[in-house]
């Protein structure tokens, strides 16, 4: 496994040193110390990249569908067949435990790729026939795609948008969080080993605010595709809006995970724990607001921080750490900044709400443990805005109609998860929670031609299957008049 010291950006197949000279340094959160520095693009860098992008469209846009998918199959094997080195350097990226890296981050991605080349083979248009003529619908691609992505799950996430939009014959420009740089990085690897047509694929490292921001302005970006936070994402929406861009916005979240008496099971307990600290709770279908029926609320409540607290927190590349550090020093003091709001406004730490004490070097580390708050009113703070981190908090409900008067009443609407064992009830709730994705008795199961996105302040647009392949195209209709029939 080798980090490249420093990562260069990936520009039309080369290798390129940023414009400025400047870099930025990566940090392994779970000790503090220096992994590499990327570069910190500008505006140069990003002409440059988009240009190569525009160069390489028309060849690209030309490939025949079964040649493009056979490209991303390789590049699903090469990952796939260096998933160690991946799930290495996304867990020292990113903190979370490698082990979880090669059990959900890489595995995904490689199904992303693998997902979308078959999907773009199998994919079919309309056809609709009317008296005199017929009309057959185009699915064309836009262009050059800006894909930008946060540092939760890096490489899952870039793959999620590269995937289709070259399937769909777009070339790209991919701009991932300049804390989380090195699968991307690895990536840009693979697609230099397979000898990919120079320019499909070009990577840019960078500040949101500098190279994020100039790639969305960029007049030749013709679809943006961002998953971030919801600040953000108003801020892409404001730049690329009003060039009528396509723009697909993937944002925060403050899901409900609602518990009904009916099912106070131990799989419920271990759900609702993975659910709501998975990756530290740092995955933005994590389940942070947890409503409990009022009669097992107590119990209930007992039991999961039971679970929680048999979690091994400890360094991220240690087998069996199943709880890593935070992605960076400056997250862990915003998630601390909640945990103190939450106490201040009445709420009880039931575990949780400190630094573990680890051996050094992790003792420089982002870690936090998993924390429970109870007592909180609804409507505070730390039960309404999007924390991001393994703090959730529990509220008691009593009946089913105001169970789902909680859980709709924040900004967000990306996820929720329902546990009962009343089927007519799991539909009822179902089509009555404000959310793109509703899971019953489980989380985070995802088939991946399913819609995938938020509403409210969660996002704009729906990504997987053929909303993906909808996203990444142009729809055009094409009516040919027959030579039957006269022109009215
Ligand atoms: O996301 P940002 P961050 C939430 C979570 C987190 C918050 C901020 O609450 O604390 O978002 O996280 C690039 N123009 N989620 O800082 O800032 C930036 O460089 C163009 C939920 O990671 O939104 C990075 O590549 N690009 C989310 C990407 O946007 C800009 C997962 C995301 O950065 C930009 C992660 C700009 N003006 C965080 N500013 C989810 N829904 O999964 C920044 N960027």
């Amino acid at each position: 496994m080798i980090i490249r010291k420093p990562i260069f950006n990936f520009i039309g197949g080369e290798w390129k040193q940023p414009e400025t000279g400047n870099y930025i340094d990566d940090i392994d959160p779970a000790t503090g110390n220096s992994l590499t520095q990327i570069p910190r693009s500008g505006e140069q860098d990003v002409e440059n990249a988009v240009q190569s992008a525009s160069r390489a469209f028309s060849q690209w846009s030309q490939t025949p569908i079964n040649e493009r998918a056979d490209f991303l199959e390789a590049v699903a094997d090469k990952i796939e067949s260096a998933s160690r080195d991946f799930a290495m350097l996304e867990s020292l990226d990113t903190g979370k435990p490698v082990d979880l890296a090669l059990r959900l981050d890489i595995p995904r991605a490689v199904s992303n790729f693998r997902f979308f080349a078959q999907a773009v083979r199998q994919t079919s248009t309309a056809f609709h026939e009317m008296h005199g003529a017929i009309n057959y619908t185009l699915r064309q691609p836009v262009g050059v795609a800006a894909l930008i992505t946060p540092w939760n799950l890096p490489l899952y996430l870039l793959s999620w948008k590269v995937a289709p939009a070259l399937a769909m014959g777009n070339t790209v420009v991919a701009k991932p969080s300049e804390m989380t740089p090195m699968t991307a990085d690895l990536l840009a690897h693979v697609f230099e080993e397979l000898g990919a047509p120079k320019g499909i694929f070009n990577l840019i490292h960078g500040y949101g605010h500098e190279a994020g921001q100039a790639l969305v302005a960029h007049p030749l970006v013709g679809l943006v595709s961002f998953t971030g936070g919801t600040a953000t994402g108003e801020k892409v929406a404001a730049t690329a809006a009003p060039k009528f861009k396509k723009l697909s916005l993937e944002l925060g979240g403050k899901n409900p995970t609602l518990v009904f008496a009916d099912r106070f099971t131990a799989d419920t307990v271990q759900g609702v724990a993975r659910g709501s600290f998975l990756n530290q709770g740092q995955i933005c279908l994590c389940g942070s607001r947890i409503l409990i029926e009022q009669s097992i609320h107590d119990k209930f409540v007992d039991d999961l921080a039971r679970e929680i607290k048999s979690w091994k927190i400890g360094p991220p590349q240690t087998e069996g750490t199943r709880f890593g550090s935070l992605v960076s020093a400056d997250h862990l003091k915003k998630i601390e900044s909640y945990v103190k709001l939450a106490v201040d406004d009445g709420g009880k730490i039931v575990t949780g709400g400190v630094r573990p004490k680890l051996p050094a070097p992790y003792d420089k580390g982002s870690f936090f443990e998993p924390t429970i708050i109870k007592g909180l009113p609804s409507s505070c703070r730390a039960a309404t805005e999007e924390i991001f981190g393994p703090v959730i908090t529990v509220h008691p409900f009593r009946d089913e109609n105001e169970a789902i008067r909680l859980a709709n009443e924040v900004r967000y609407g990306l996820s929720a998860s329902v546990w009962t064992s009343d089927l007519n009830r799991a539909h009822r709730v179902s089509r009555k929670l404000e959310a793109g994705t509703v899971w019953v008795n489980t989380w985070l199961l995802r088939d991946l031609r399913v819609p995938f996105g938020g509403m409210k302040d969660s996002g704009v647009g729906r990504e997987g299957g053929e909303h993906s392949l909808e996203f990444f195209s142009e729809l055009k209709n094409v009516c040919v008049r027959l030579e039957e029939g006269d022109l009215k």
